[in-house]
């Protein structure tokens, strides 16, 4: 049996990663390819848990959030994602390592080798065959999330500290081109959604078959 091709979408609040995760999956579907689709933080009982509560209280330390951001991630790929890749489902998670070396390293200036070290130890070997990297600026994906309910503490945070953020997603998107592909997020939720399949189609879709 084949293995099963791993996806994330990344990007700041707001750009349409639930939305395009989930269209994603209905057209994979309609290809007769298993799909699923979890999200971080999330995607497990102690991940959903460890969600409510970094998403509820920040605490004080920034190695603390690191540390659990990187736990439920840990209990996501074990018990989730590599079980599913392994049986030939493809899975579609809505962010993954990128929102850790964004949000934890380019925020509070964490050492990239560490966090690097830190990915080593729990995702290795199954990084992202594909990364989709939805872009738009900061003010149009909080005004997006504002729209659509209430703002988490992360959502709230000021604009330049998303446009920093915005900065880290592209930073990475230019260094690791044979595993990103950035996707301007403000368009159309349709052609969103075309750029995406057109993506996974010249990526994955080809080798798969
Ligand atoms: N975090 C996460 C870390 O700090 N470190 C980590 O390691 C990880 C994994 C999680 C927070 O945790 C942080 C980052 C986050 O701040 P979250 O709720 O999962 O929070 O993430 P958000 O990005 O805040 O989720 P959002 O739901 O706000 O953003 P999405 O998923 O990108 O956007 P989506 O699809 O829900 O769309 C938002 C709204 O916009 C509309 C949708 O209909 C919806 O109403 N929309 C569009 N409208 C017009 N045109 C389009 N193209 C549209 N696309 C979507």
């Amino acid at each position: 049996m084949q293995r099963g091709k791993f996806i994330t979408f990344e990007g700041g609040e707001g750009a349409g990663k639930s939305t395009q995760a989930k269209r994603l999956a209905e057209r994979l579907g309609r290809l007769n390819i298993p799909a699923l689709v979890t999200r971080e933080p999330g995607g497990t009982p102690v991940g959903e848990d460890v969600r409510a509560l970094i998403l509820k209280d920040r605490p004080t330390d920034p190695v603390t959030e690191l540390l659990l951001f990187v736990a439920a991630r840990a209990e996501h790929v074990t018990s989730v994602i590599r079980p599913a890749l392994d049986e030939g489902t493809w899975v579609i998670s809505d962010r993954f390592i990128d929102s850790t070396r964004v949000y934890q390293g380019k925020r509070y200036g964490l050492e990239p080798e560490f966090i690097r070290q830190l990915e080593r130890y729990t995702v290795a070997p199954d990084y992202p065959d594909l990364t989709l990297i939805l872009d738009l600026p900061a003010s149009a994906g909080v005004e997006r999330a504002r729209q659509r309910g209430a703002l988490s503490r992360y959502d709230a945070e000021r604009l330049e500290t998303h446009e920093r953020l915005r900065e880290g997603f592209l930073e990475i998107a230019t260094e690791e081109p044979e595993r990103c592909v950035l996707i301007d997020g403000s368009l159309p939720l349709s052609s969103v959604e075309t750029a995406v399949w057109q993506a996974v189609s010249a990526h994955l879709l080809a080798e798969a078959k």
